[in-house]
């Protein structure tokens, strides 16, 4: 197996080579997938590379600040624009598999004929020409060691979004995966000059109007059981977008469940069609989510997992229920 150093010198070394490169990032992107995308596009631009960044619907609404810094367009836009073209390199961020860019992107990736992976998911298949996998807080850790390792020019700009990764996939440094390396890159990265009230403000605290009358509607539709040690909540589109929110407003929904003193395991049921239900799943101590998100053919972490299931939102509740109370 290679290590760091050469796995490093091997990319840097495609991608002095190529002078068109795609980057590409997973469905429902988030702060992570965001971060490391812009980072690596960033620098590629300024080397003087042309690239093209794409993932799920493009940028949602709390990180609109990057558009000011690169362009990132959907899975969509990318594939009507690029379904034929043969990009010299194409590197995938944050994605635990390839399916995980969607068909539109899989279908982009599969004609290139060089590929890199950079991945904090252990689990990762290494599906690409070059893997470089690592157990990290998040893929903006690794993007953050690539960038000081090849001597690039860390701006502002580059700070900003590697702290928006690191912060959003640590839970505001919070979550078991931080480690005292996650805080030594957020500190080098507040030197070179991350706006971290700014970032806070963006990315953690500002909210829609639609959003906030989301949280409560979902606070409505809870219901508690094992005295209350299960917290189940559910969300279709109608009701999202009857509130003014967005699907990706449901983001942090399951967390007003599983903050509850009482739950060990919080739920949120939501709608991808009528008959069909994405599953969230949270725990707090003891119960392994993980596993029981697999009994589904889904996964995740222990404390964080999820999977899809058929059947209306009623049906979904009771066979979730039957299990969850297994475990509790
Ligand atoms: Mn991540």
């Amino acid at each position: 197996m290679k290590n760091k150093n050469e796995l490093i010198a091997e990319i840097s070394g495609l991608v002095e080579k190529s002078n068109t490169i795609l980057i590409l990032g997973h469905v429902s992107p988030d702060g992570d997938c965001f971060g490391s995308m812009a980072a690596l596009g960033m620098e590629f631009i300024r080397k003087g590379k042309t690239v093209r960044c794409a993932a799920g619907d493009g940028l949602t609404y709390k990180y609109e600040f990057i558009r000011d810094y690169i362009e990132i367009l959907s899975a969509e836009e990318l594939y009507d624009l690029y379904k034929d073209t043969d990009f010299d390199l194409v590197i995938t961020v944050d994605t635990a598999d390839k399916y995980r860019v969607g068909s539109l992107l899989e279908k982009v990736f599969d004609r290139q004929k060089c590929s890199v992976a950079i991945d904090h998911h252990i689990t990762n298949p290494c599906f690409s020409n070059v893997n470089w996998i690592e157990d990290r807080s998040s893929a903006s850790e690794l993007v953050y060691e690539y960038l000081v390792e090849t001597g690039a020019d860390i701006s502002v700009r580059t700070a900003n979004v590697l702290f928006a990764g690191i912060m959003t996939d640590t839970g505001n440094f919070t979550y078991s995966n931080t480690t005292s390396k996650t805080f030594e890159i957020a500190a080098e990265l507040v030197k070179y000059g991350a706006e971290t009230s700014f970032l806070a403000e963006e990315i953690d605290r500002k909210r829609t109007l639609g959003a906030t009358l989301l949280v409560a509607h979902a606070i409505d539709t809870m219901t508690l059981h094992h005295d209350n040690r299960i917290a189940v909540m559910s969300v279709s589109y109608d009701e999202i977008y009857g509130c003014g929110a967005l699907p990706e407003d449901c983001e942090n929904l399951i967390n007003f469940a599983r903050d509850i003193d009482s739950v060990e395991i919080a739920v949120l049921i939501r709608e991808i069609n009528p008959l069909r239900h994405k599953v969230s799943l949270r725990s707090k101590k003891y119960a392994d989510v993980a596993k029981f998100a697999a009994c589904f053919g889904g996964g995740g972490h222990k404390h964080a997992a999820g999977c899809t299931l058929d059947g209306t939102t009623v049906e979904i509740k009771k066979k979730i229920l039957e299990e969850a109370e297994k475990l509790i």
